[in-house]
């Protein structure tokens, strides 16, 4: 009896301990054993130990994840080496690692090294029947990307005369930025509550920070801020610098510096202040010493990262001043320590005939008056974060100021976390973007990575889509929009391809099928995402508040700029948005070229044209269908999209362990559904000014349009 009840107890714990391998919470950093026997003996033939060069934190990191990395995916126990032999892999900086490489013989050349600090290079060099592997850089962080490196090339299977690198950031500041706020409840998020628990910190450090920050590292993400720019004071006084504390010191071997939002009107709420005019000494002295403070918990800060007068956020505009007046009051105060004020320029007041312009009329005039370490961090589009956005115009107008990009990596419009969306196509689409700034050809890339003055950063931030949930980002998938952001951050030039295929590998396996149909799926499923919500340049047409789902009538809210309506001014003429010169005149924000481009309605790009033109109904497309005829086929298309996006998934079935096959088909379920609920609503809605049929052929709507407008989803997430 008792042996029984211990072996069912065993079994338990293994099933237990199994049931969890697959749960998504290793993301991209599996380690699984290589299942191809020939390489994986050829893995265990060239590396047999790891010599670690000096003694740094970033080194032990790198250490620890490739006796993780190499002990999971060759299945072998991978030893400490006392001094370098054949098959050892050895990992430092170039300076402390080189004169180990002389001593095993005189004949070997310094590595190489790319001068940028966090660069690295991973070399194979002829040694003995085995060779060496190198892994270092100028800086300990470096050396830790270049781990991590190695370990992507291993777990995608690459032959060991193939494991090369040298690569350095093309952007300084690759940041993630949480909308966390200290109750643990997150603004758009869909992934649980804020990772970090401000109750238990700083004693209970969740081992969770650490794998929070390996993810990171493995990207090369090197900033964060931990909290909301809809900014909590609070997080600037004693208790929570010291919660902060404990988790910049877990996240400086990872190579990641951290920054806190601000709130402008901190001096009032914390020191019972009467203003907060940047331009008041006792203001100016209130922030100094704060900043003093937060650096002496945090020595490496990176500084502030400021929503101000956006979104009854307060800002310098409450006492008559404007932005630059705000954001170079708190640049004075953390110059001395090296740091930087990262100013959003999402603003948008009713007073303005169009939203579009807002940022730009704000904006534009400052430029050249902010402070040399003031970046100004720009939305990919002028309005908020839409399926589909031409690119800001301030990215062609901002000479002087340097600017940062802002995507949102959680998917508040883009069907939350039940929606499967591949983003770097998305992203791509903004980075190469030609802008013709100052009159010469540029892309929105080339500008975020022009290095304005030297002392200037560059970067470019991600609003991020972390939770608690087990698997981090709520849908599996979401884990591959924090991967492409990453990557991308790193290196912008990556094809969206190449990155879906990193993380398959990585995440799932490599087989072959697995591979090609994933990323099939991957590469479509942000264009089908813009045909069943949002076809041919609509936007903002979704759920006030939450944003879930369609609301194509909304019509309610106090601010014109706040209602559907307002953005896709359907009438019984026609629908989109007039922004050429007889309409709000929003186009002429654009350098003439890209205005050109635009502003004739029978040659605009189709996926722009309800952005920037109000049409008839009848318009003709360049398919030779009207408009009406069109917009339908893009909503049918949109579902017909998703209904095959799940068939191939379901052919995965053996590929794909069930758990994880599972999770992802019952959402491809949801997101099915709410295609068809998005392509039904819209439709019938605009049908009602069209009053144009839709085709007989395809499936009618099986719900009346009442039966959408009645609809009420009072605790949707991340509101
Ligand atoms: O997209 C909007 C969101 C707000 C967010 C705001 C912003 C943090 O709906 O929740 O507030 O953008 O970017 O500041």
């Amino acid at each position: 009896m008792f042996k029984k009840t211990l072996l069912s107890v065993l079994i338990l714990f293994v099933l237990l301990s199994t049931s969890h391998s697959e749960d998504g919470y290793e993301l991209w950093l599996r380690y699984k054993k290589c299942d191809q026997p020939q390489l994986l003996a050829s893995y265990r033939n060239h590396f047999s130990g790891i010599f670690l060069a000096g003694n740094h934190p970033s080194i032990d990191a790198a250490f620890s994840e490739m006796v993780h990395g190499l002990s999971g995916i060759m299945d072998k126990n991978i030893p400490l080496l006392k001094s370098p032999q054949e098959g050892a892999i050895l990992i430092g900086t170039v300076t402390e690692l080189f004169p180990h490489l002389q001593k095993l013989s005189p004949s070997f050349k310094r590595p190489v090294v790319p001068q940028k600090k966090e660069g690295y290079v991973v070399v194979r060099i002829p040694y003995k029947q085995h060779g060496l592997t190198i892994i270092t850089s100028t800086s300990p962080v470096g050396v830790l990307y270049g781990s991590f490196h190695l370990l992507r090339l291993l777990q995608s299977q690459t032959p060991v005369e193939k494991l090369a690198a040298n690569e350095s950031p093309a952007l300084d500041l690759r940041m993630l930025n949480h909308w966390d706020n200290l109750t643990r409840h997150v603004e758009r998020g869909y992934a649980g509550i804020a990772l970090w628990n401000w109750h238990t910190l700083p004693d209970y450090k969740d081992p969770r920070y650490t794998d929070y920050a390996r993810a990171n590292a493995s990207l090369g993400i090197n900033a964060v801020t931990v909290t909301n720019v809809n900014a909590n004071a609070l997080v600037l006084t004693k208790p929570y610098l010291e919660k902060l504390q404990a988790l910049a010191d877990i996240f400086r071997p990872y190579g990641i510096r951290l920054f806190l939002t601000a709130r402008f009107s901190a001096p009032i709420e914390l020191d019972k202040f009467k203003t907060a005019d940047p331009l008041d000494e006792g203001v100016k002295a209130w922030w100094k010493r704060k900043t003093d403070e937060i650096y002496q918990y945090i020595p490496d800060f990176g500084g502030f990262l400021v929503k101000a007068n956006s979104e009854g956020q307060p800002g310098p505009q409450n006492y008559k001043r404007n932005h630059a007046d705000g954001a170079n009051m708190l640049a004075d105060a953390v110059a001395p320590h090296g740091g930087n004020i990262v100013w959003r320029a999402f603003v948008y007041n009713p007073e303005s005939d169009d939203r579009f312009k807002q940022a730009y009329e704000e904006f534009k005039p400052l430029d050249g008056q902010f402070r040399n370490n003031v970046l100004v961090q720009v939305k990919n589009g002028p309005i908020d974060f839409q399926p589909r956005e031409p690119f800001s115009p301030l990215f062609g107008a901002i000479s002087k100021t340097p600017l940062i990009m802002e995507f949102q990596i959680t998917q508040e419009y883009l069907g939350q976390a039940t929606h499967l969306v591949y983003q770097a196509p998305m992203f791509k689409e903004v980075l190469n973007a030609e802008t013709f700034s100052n009159g010469k050809p540029a892309t929105v890339l080339n500008v975020i990575e022009q290095r304005l003055r030297p002392d200037a950063l560059t970067g470019i931030a991600g609003v991020a889509n972390i939770g608690n949930d087990r698997n981090w980002t709520g849908h599996l998938f979401g884990q591959a929009n924090w991967y492409a952001f990453g990557r991308l951050a790193w290196n912008p030039n990556l094809s969206s391809e190449s990155i879906a295929e990193e993380w398959i590998r990585q995440t799932f396996n490599n087989h072959p099928v697995t591979v090609q149909t994933v990323q099939k799926m991957m590469m479509g499923s942000h264009e089908s995402l813009v045909r069943y919500m949002t076809p041919l340049g609509l936007a903002h047409i979704m759920g006030n508040g939450h944003h879930y789902g369609p609301l194509p009538w909304g019509n309610t809210l106090g601010r014109p700029d706040w209602n559907p309506v307002y953005y896709h001014r359907a009438d019984s003429f026609g629908i989109g948005f007039n922004r050429t010169a007889t309409g709000t005149n929003a186009l002429a924000q654009y350098a003439p070229e890209v205005r050109k481009q635009w502003e004739d309605s029978n040659s605009c790009d189709e996926k722009y044209l309800l952005w920037f033109h109000h049409v008839s109904w009848q318009h003709k497309m360049k398919s030779g269908k009207t408009l009406w005829q069109e917009l339908t086929d893009h909503y049918y298309q949109g579902v017909n999209d998703m209904r095959k996006m799940k068939v191939e998934w379901s052919g995965l079935v053996k590929k794909i362990d069930p758990e994880r096959f599972n999770h992802v088909s019952m959402l491809l379920g949801i997101q099915e559904k709410e295609a068809v609920w998005w392509r039904n609503a819209c439709l019938l809605y605009f049908q009602t000014f069209s009053k144009m049929p839709i085709p007989a052929h395809y499936e009618q709507p099986d719900q009346t349009l009442e039966y959408y407008k009645s609809l009420r989803f009072p605790y949707a997430p991340g509101n």
